[in-house]
């Protein structure tokens, strides 16, 4: 059993999203997510507009998703590796070197972001269309 692990805030779900989880499940049978808590999303300058169970509860209905668990610090990756026995860390190219230094506890790879989409993509539109 491969074990592949992602983080994200994942909020308001879309293409991008899904073909970032597609594609991590790819490299093995179990794929579990660290999911930015709304605490941690402060921390990351970002503000989710689904809290943070909500955006849980969409993430587990995406049959990809195998296991979400809580990200509250940048640095608990090492430590989630090692708990949940990670054999592949999956991230997109825009966080691309960013997480090197864990290739030496499981496999590190960085996927091509989705062009054309993204969250604040999302906000910005419907700030204009509205
Ligand atoms: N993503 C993508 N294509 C997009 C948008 C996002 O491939 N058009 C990917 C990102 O590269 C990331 C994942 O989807 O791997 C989740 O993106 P965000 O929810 O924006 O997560 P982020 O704020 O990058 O948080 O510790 C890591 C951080 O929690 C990552």
């Amino acid at each position: 059993m491969k074990r592949v692990i992602t983080y994200g805030t994942f909020d308001l779900i879309h293409h991008g999203h899904i073909n970032i989880l597609r594609r991590a499940k790819e490299y093995g049978d179990y794929l579990i997510v660290g999911l930015s808590t709304d605490e941690f999303n402060e921390i990351k300058g970002k503000k989710a507009y689904y809290p943070y169970e909500e955006r849980k509860q969409i993430l587990e209905a995406i049959q990809y998703v195998d296991e979400v668990i809580p990200e509250t610090h940048w640095g608990q990756k090492k430590e989630d590796i090692n708990d949940h026995k990670i054999d592949v860390f999956v991230m997109g190219s825009d966080w691309e070197g960013k997480f090197d230094n864990l290739a030496q506890l499981c496999e590190v790879v960085y996927l091509p972001r989705t062009e054309g989409i993204s969250t604040s993509k999302i906000k910005a539109d419907l700030k204009v269309r509205i």
